[in-house]
């Protein structure tokens, strides 16, 4: 069993329902346990012209690979309609796994850690607020990234 961090985000199609039939949905995959979810949050997308994206962290503990995981998520994101159109173009759902225990994975399909974590509040703070304590692969405290990066543009909703 392994504690996996998956980074959910959307900015089409009523974008809090997209996470929370997304959470569903994890709840529901195989030889796994969704062991925590963060607050809903909202913020402008990284690229202009885009509607704003909400944005969450789940904790799941599981017994899946992670390539095997990632078809489950890839799965998900198609059910619920994403169209792979453009690179970065807007998306009714975006399944990312940050982490994956405390594996390092460069695979064409598949980079963990999520090569742009360290950079992207709305990752950060969700995944703060879910663990707290974790440290990166690398042997970077998540606090010290954290630090790095202002919470600045972040809104948190409170459920
Ligand atoms: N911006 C925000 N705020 N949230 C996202 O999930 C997100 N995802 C993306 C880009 C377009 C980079 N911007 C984003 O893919």
């Amino acid at each position: 069993m392994e504690r996996a961090y998956i980074g959910l985000g959307s900015n089409l199609a009523e974008p809090a329902e997209q996470l929370r039939q997304a959470l569903a949905r994890l709840q529901q995959l195989p030889r796994t346990c969704l062991a925590a979810v963060s607050s809903f949050y909202v913020s402008d997308s990284l690229l202009p012209g885009q509607p704003r994206y909400s944005n969450a962290v789940a904790a799941l503990d599981t017994e899946l690979q992670p390539l095997q995981l990632l078809d489950a998520l890839q799965a998900i994101e198609l059910d619920q309609g994403r169209e792979r159109v453009e690179r970065w173009g807007p998306r009714t759902l975006d399944l990312d796994i940050l982490l994956f225990g405390q594996r390092l994975i460069d695979e064409p399909r598949l980079h963990v850690p999520h090569y742009q974590m360290h950079l992207r509040a709305f990752v950060l703070y969700p995944l703060a607020e879910i663990a707290a304590d974790l440290e990166l692969p690398d042997g970077r405290p998540l606090g010290e990234l954290l630090a790095a990066c202002p919470f600045e543009g972040l809104e948190r909703l409170t459920p």
